[in-house]
């Protein structure tokens, strides 16, 4: 079979990083093991092309994979989500003043600094510092009067549920728009009940929300809205800063986070009574000494934490460009890859590219993401499946709406497909390579790859396994009506 040379069109930004640099059709018909594979497991070139039409595709080695029999690719664990670090010779000053001052938490100068700045930054009236976003949505959700249920999407990390769970509110679970990842406002309003009260949205991967659509449906409802935005430190969305929508907005600073404090949060608003509350709330609802005027907890951030985040704010600019750095390679390493799609951003925006999010189609990659994590994991890349399976799946929520997947065909298929490769500033443009070969390979030597596999223990994928018993359904004597209402709307 001919297959014909296409027209090139490279991103002249995008890094030349290989001297071979051919098209889809060349390396399918070029590199025998593609093209051995390709008739295997039927990839046709011409397909490929479909996925990304004319984009010029870098041929890397094809080498072998552990789990056929090679090394591993790395000689260390390759993680997502090592963390960003800043100027240490700033952070050792930063400690040294705060065990000078003997003054460790509780509204230190660097927590006071800390809020200032990123209020700044992100061009919000108030920010207010935590010990983490899973403690800071909680105080949230009090603040703003969140109570009964309220409408959040099933596809984030499990903290945004549990936040509300933790409050006795009733997270129901929504599904997400299939490009963006974020709740689909078009199915947001079929959830709302007369106990609904709120909407938690995710901008998830930094992606803001529909916030137009959901302020309308709240609008409407007399909902509150909450944004999670654990992901979206310093990006933008539709020109504005995320921060300042909804009623509040929660980041976390989180190790792993674009921007880290080691541990932290904070919540930032432009209401000013919000703000109060959520202050009085992360103090135990101290006024002052001795003058308690608010139910509390203790969501106070310290200053060790306070000083690493100052520091890091310091770096941003560096890690952002390292980041973007590492997604347009492997955007240019992945391109053409039959079945493998890269999370894509709108330039118009600004983002922070923390996280390199691959959909696997296995029909078009004869590959299923799980299998492609195996090959990665073996090579110790440790790429990670969020959010996997869905907080539906999780307990205590699988318990309460068993069926729940049936309104979530989004959400279920995304948790199925999606991949996230390691970044930030402890990963190279080598070992992006690496991993782009390392994916390649492996599609190409699908069958392979399965017959290897087949020969394996099966993963513990979280679910039940086959003969295992059963989730116990409903466990929650207090409201039984409610949950067998919300069961049947749910699906169960
Ligand atoms: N909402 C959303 C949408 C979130 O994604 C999160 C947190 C939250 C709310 C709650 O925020 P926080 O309460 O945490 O502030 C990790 C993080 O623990 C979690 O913060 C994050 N989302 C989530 C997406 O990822 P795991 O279960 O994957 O954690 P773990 O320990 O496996 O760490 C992830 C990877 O990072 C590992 O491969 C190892 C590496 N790592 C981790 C740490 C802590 C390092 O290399 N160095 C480190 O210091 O949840």
């Amino acid at each position: 079979m001919t297959v014909k040379r296409r027209k090139l069109h490279t991103d002249p930004t995008a890094p030349v990083h290989d001297r071979h640099r051919r098209t889809v059709g060349e390396v399918a018909v070029r590199n025998p093991a593609v093209g051995r594979d390709r008739r295997r497991t039927s990839i046709d070139p011409e397909a490929l092309a479909v996925d990304n039409p004319g984009v010029e595709v870098p041929v890397h080695a094809s080498p072998s994979l552990a789990l056929l029999g090679g090394s591993p690719a790395f000689a260390a664990d390759l993680h997502v989500g090592k963390p960003n670090i800043g100027d240490r010779k700033r952070l050792m000053a930063r400690f040294e003043g705060i065990l000078e001052r003997r003054w460790f938490t509780n509204d230190g100068v660097c927590v006071k600094e800390l809020e200032r700045k990123i209020a700044d930054l992100l061009g919000v009236r108030y920010c207010i510092a935590m010990c983490n976003a899973t403690v800071a949505l909680e105080i949230v959700t009090r603040a703003v009067g969140m109570r009964g249920e309220v409408i959040v999407p099933s596809f984030t990390f499990v903290a945004t549920a549990h936040a509300l769970e933790w409050q006795d509110v009733t997270p129901v679970f929504c599904d997400v728009d299939p490009r963006t990842h974020t709740i689909d406002p078009s199915k947001i309003e079929r959830m709302i009940t007369p106990r609904t009260t709120g909407i938690v949205g995710v901008h998830l991967w930094g992606q803001g929300c529909d916030v137009d659509a959901i302020g309308e449906i709240a609008r409407r409802h007399r909902l509150r809205v909450v944004y999670d935005a654990a992901h979206a430190f310093a990006c933008t969305h539709r020109g504005r800063p995320i921060g300042g929508f909804g009623d509040a907005e929660v980041f976390s600073f989180h190790a792993t986070k674009f921007f880290n404090a080691a541990e932290g949060g904070c919540v930032t608003t432009n209401d000013p009574a919000i703000a109060k509350k959520v202050a009085l709330m992360r103090n135990f609802g101290f006024a002052g000494y001795d003058n308690v005027v608010h139910l509390g907890t203790n969501g106070k951030m310290d200053e060790f934490s306070a000083a690493v985040g100052l520091t890091n704010l310091e770096s941003l600019d560096e890690f952002l460009a390292v980041n973007r750095r590492n997604y347009e390679r492997y955007a240019s390493g992945l391109a053409g890859c039959p079945g493998l799609r890269l999370y894509e951003f709108d330039r118009r925006e600004r983002f922070n590219y923390q996280y390199v999010v691959l959909e696997v189609n296995p029909v078009r990659a004869g590959i299923t993401r799980d299998e492609l994590l195996a090959v990665l994991h073996s090579e110790r890349v440790l790429a990670r499946r969020y959010f996997f399976p869905g907080c539906h799946r999780m307990e205590p929520y699988r318990s309460y709406f068993p069926n729940a997947g049936l309104l979530l065909p989004q959400t279920e298929r995304l948790s199925e497909r999606v991949l996230v490769l390691p970044t930030g500033t402890a990963v190279d443009v080598r070992a992006i390579d690496r991993i782009c070969g390392l994916l390649r390979t492996a599609i190409a030597r699908n069958a392979e790859v399965r017959e290897a596999l087949a020969r394996e223990v099966p993963a513990d994928d979280g679910r039940p396994a086959k003969g295992e018993p059963a989730p116990p359904r409903g466990r929650r004597p207090s409201r039984p009506a409610e949950i067998a209402r919300l069961r049947t709307r749910n699906g169960g």
